[in-house]
């Protein structure tokens, strides 16, 4: 059965004006070593209070590297979906959709109703932005309209394209922060589009292009979004970046290793704006994080989890889960649009081998009965770029196991990744949820006062490859866990219990 919508009657919930109160028993274990040297486990609830305002507010989304590949096909989707468009392949006659949406295409379990199992709509949880009413903009370090780089990703059926270009033409990335050190050389070529000035007036720049795009497009909030090219790391100095104070003094003085990254991010978090990073560099260096912190404004990320490492993330929990030991994963993949080619820069690769190397650390560390302490399978990461294949990138991944008594599983993978459209959704889901998490205020019963989330966005780690997390926060890659996280915390905010699975009332 499949509700649209519905409403919790509970002592526990409150559904206001402006706003639902719930009060909500969040139940964990804590475990302490006892003085004789055993460990004794203690169930413990918590009482928390949560306050969703339900002021759904019209939103702007500015991304850098709106005229890339993911950037047109999100706005080219959002308008096809807005307009109702459909179009014809030789297959047959598509509807636009969110496909891949989490919030937009998946359900939850409410309950049950005569025995039969009853669904709504993710996006019905609490009230969200409708993607529809969304308003795009960004930057771009190639001037090129999102008609004719929607035509240059070749990502959209051509018939799709037709429809969309009249609507496309007019917009035009705003003038980007561009430094040729940080991503590779062979992307010189499209930079005709860009922001002069030391850094500190750059930053100023992007500052003064989001109150500028807030006030023209009448919009209530908005949320940036990186889904530009990925950088190479930058170096994490004492003195340079370290520390808040540092950060801002570095940027003063033009250092020359402030990524353009961190510069939209530092514009970001100085006004308040949410700010989510698609890539796997380091944008958010330890200074950028300080500064976050003090400002309390939205920082999440680092880099979409969209195909291959999204499975890895099911496989390979599903794998140790099960009791079975993977040994070695082997992960290639070829693909053959701007990001391939940026990626065959030896010193970007390196970031994203490093985003889609830690996808199964905790898996791995969670199972002392099938890995030694610091033991952890061989795990290869291979990226060729492949021009032909364009955005339909393909990638092979091998997995081998030990299983019972010594013998071994091997388990071999081919998936077409058919990267921006797996990635579109995605960057739906994190600016919705970005915004959504910035109206979420919650407290446990002991404390005085209300606060938002920790301005880190765990919440969002189901879409990223490395999540980023507060200093001391276990990072949880596992992606069935990391859904749960995230249902639960908005059922907690309707005043519903954890989707628990012991369905008891029929054993
Ligand atoms: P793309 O290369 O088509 O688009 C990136 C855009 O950013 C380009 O138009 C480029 O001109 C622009 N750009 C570069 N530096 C800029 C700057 N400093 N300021 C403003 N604009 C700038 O790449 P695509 O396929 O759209 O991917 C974007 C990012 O998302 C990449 O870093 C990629 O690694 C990351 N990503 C993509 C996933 C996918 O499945 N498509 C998944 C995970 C991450
Ligand atoms: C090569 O892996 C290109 C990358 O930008 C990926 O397309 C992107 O990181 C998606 O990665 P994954 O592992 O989630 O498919």
């Amino acid at each position: 059965m499949f509700l649209e919508g519905f409403k919790v009657e509970s002592p526990h919930v409150r559904y206001g004006a402006g706003e639902i109160e719930s009060e909500y028993r969040y139940d964990t274990t804590e475990v302490a070593p006892t003085p004789e040297g055993s460990w004794v486990v203690r169930p413990k609830s918590v009482t928390y209070n949560f306050k969703t305002s339900t002021a759904v507010p019209k939103l702007g989304v500015m991304l850098v590297g709106w005229g890339g590949n993911n950037g047109t096909t999100l706005t080219a989707g959002v308008i096809a979906n807005k307009l109702g468009i459909s179009w014809s392949t030789k297959e047959k006659v598509h509807k636009a959709n969110y496909f891949g949406s989490l919030t937009q295409a998946s359900t939850v379990r409410v309950g049950s109703y005569n025995g039969e199992e009853v669904y709504a709509p993710f996006r019905s949880l609490v009230p969200m932005v409708n993607p529809n009413d969304i308003v795009f903009g960004g930057w771009d370090i190639s001037s090129m309209n999102l008609a004719d780089a929607m035509g240059r990703a070749k990502v959209l059926d051509f018939d799709l394209q037709k429809q969309l270009r009249s609507h496309m033409e007019s917009m035009v990335p705003l003038p980007g922060i561009f430094n040729p050190d940080f991503i590779a050389a062979n992307q010189g070529s499209r930079a005709n589009n860009i922001l002069k000035g030391t850094k500190k007036e750059q930053v100023d720049h992007i500052i003064k292009d989001i109150r500028e795009f807030k006030e023209k497009n009448k919009v209530d909030k908005v949320v940036v979004l990186w889904t530009a090219n990925t950088e190479r790391y930058s170096d994490v100095v004492v003195g340079l970046n370290d520390t808040m104070d540092n950060l801002l003094a570095s940027l003063n003085k033009n250092e020359a290793e402030i990524s353009p990254s961190t510069m939209y991010a530092i514009a970001c978090v100085t006004e308040g704006v949410p700010f989510v990073n698609g890539s796997p560099q380091n944008t958010f260096v330890p200074g950028l994080i300080e500064l976050a912190i003090k400002k309390n404004s939205l920082i999440g990320g680092d880099d979409f989890k969209s195909g291959q490492t999204k499975m890895k993330s099911v496989l390979v929990d599903f794998l140790v889960g099960a009791g079975i030991k993977p040994t070695s994963i082997a992960s290639y993949n070829h693909l053959g649009n701007n990001d391939g080619m940026n990626l065959s820069a030896p010193q970007v690769f390196r970031s994203k081998e490093i985003s889609k190397s830690g996808v199964v650390d905790d898996m791995v560390a969670s199972n002392n009965i099938l890995y030694n302490p610091g033991e952890h399978p061989d795990h290869v990461i291979v990226i060729k770029y492949v021009p032909y294949v364009g955005d339909s990138k393909r990638a092979m991944d091998e997995y081998t196991s030990e299983i019972f008594m010594g013998g071994k599983n091997t388990i071999v993978l081919h998936n077409t990744c058919e990267d921006s459209l797996l990635a579109a959704p995605i960057i739906l889901d994190l600016v919705l949820l970005a915004e959504l998490s910035t109206r979420i205020q919650l407290k446990a019963q002991s404390q005085e006062k209300f606060h938002s989330f920790h301005p880190v966005a765990t919440i969002l780690s189901y879409l990223s490859k490395a999540p980023l997390v507060p200093p001391g926060t276990p990072v949880v890659n596992a992606l069935a866990k990391q859904r749960a996280m995230l249902e639960n915390i908005l059922r907690a905010c309707v005043g519903l219990a954890p989707e628990n699975n012991m369905i008891l009332e029929h054993k």
